[in-house]
């Protein structure tokens, strides 16, 4: 989850989302998130199956936002939820124990509610505003990220206004994970975007 896409079609400036997901795989992405929040339920089926076509010549994992059932459908390798979806019980309850489980911490309650449970990760949201997902409550920020850091057992992603000037600063303040769409979904090329992105996170985890 090092460098982790989400995808959001119109971000994509009219390119083809399979075309930009390989290339920022191909840059460095090491996990997908297939976020489609107006696909009807075939529709969306048939959209992870094939994406779960072109990551895996790669190893790369396929997680499915919100839809526990498209997830388990398809087959992908888990889902992402936040606080109004499925809740946490009845997803374990339903999904392969193997599978990955994220979830997404808006407050500080979030966060010390899910020390009870058995997360792949957890997503540090908003990390920063951001254009991308205008529904959020107030962002963390840094000091955000490391009152989390010091109060969560799981490890972190972070997700909202990440971009190449503020991607080490995260690492540096704990986030094992940095999640993206804008910054990668709407480069010139994706590919470049990502191999940069994967390069600073490198660079940080090495010192
Ligand atoms: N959840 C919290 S912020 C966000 C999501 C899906 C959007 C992130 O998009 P961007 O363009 O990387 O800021
Ligand atoms: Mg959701």
């Amino acid at each position: 989850m090092q460098l982790y896409l989400v995808t959001d079609e119109n971000a994509c400036l009219g390119r083809d989302l399979f075309w930009v997901v390989e290339e920022a795989v191909k840059g460095g992405v090491t996990m997908v998130q297939l976020r489609e929040k107006s696909l009807g339920t075939r529709a969306f089926i048939d959209r992870a199956k094939k994406m779960k076509d072109i990551l895996l010549p790669y190893n790369v994992p396929l997680i499915i936002n919100d839809r526990v059932d498209i997830a388990l459908a398809s087959d992908a390798d888990g889902v992402h939820v936040g606080q109004s979806d499925m809740p946490y019980e009845m997803l374990k309850d339903l999904l392969p124990p193997e599978k990955i489980i994220g979830l997404s911490a808006e407050t500080k309650e979030d966060v010390l509610e899910a020390e009870n449970w058995d997360l792949t990760y957890l997503a540090v949201s908003p990390l920063f505003s951001t254009p991308s997902k205008t529904d959020t409550l107030r962002p963390w920020g840094m000091d955000g990220l490391k009152w989390v850091k010091a109060n969560s057992k799981h490890p972190l992603v972070v997700i909202g206004g990440l971009n190449e000037t503020n991607t080490a600063e995260a690492i540096s303040n704990g986030a094992e994970g940095i999640a993206i769409i804008s910054a990668i979904c709407s480069a010139i090329s994706p590919f470049e975007a990502a191999r940069y992105l994967k390069f600073l996170i490198n660079k940080i985890e090495k010192i």
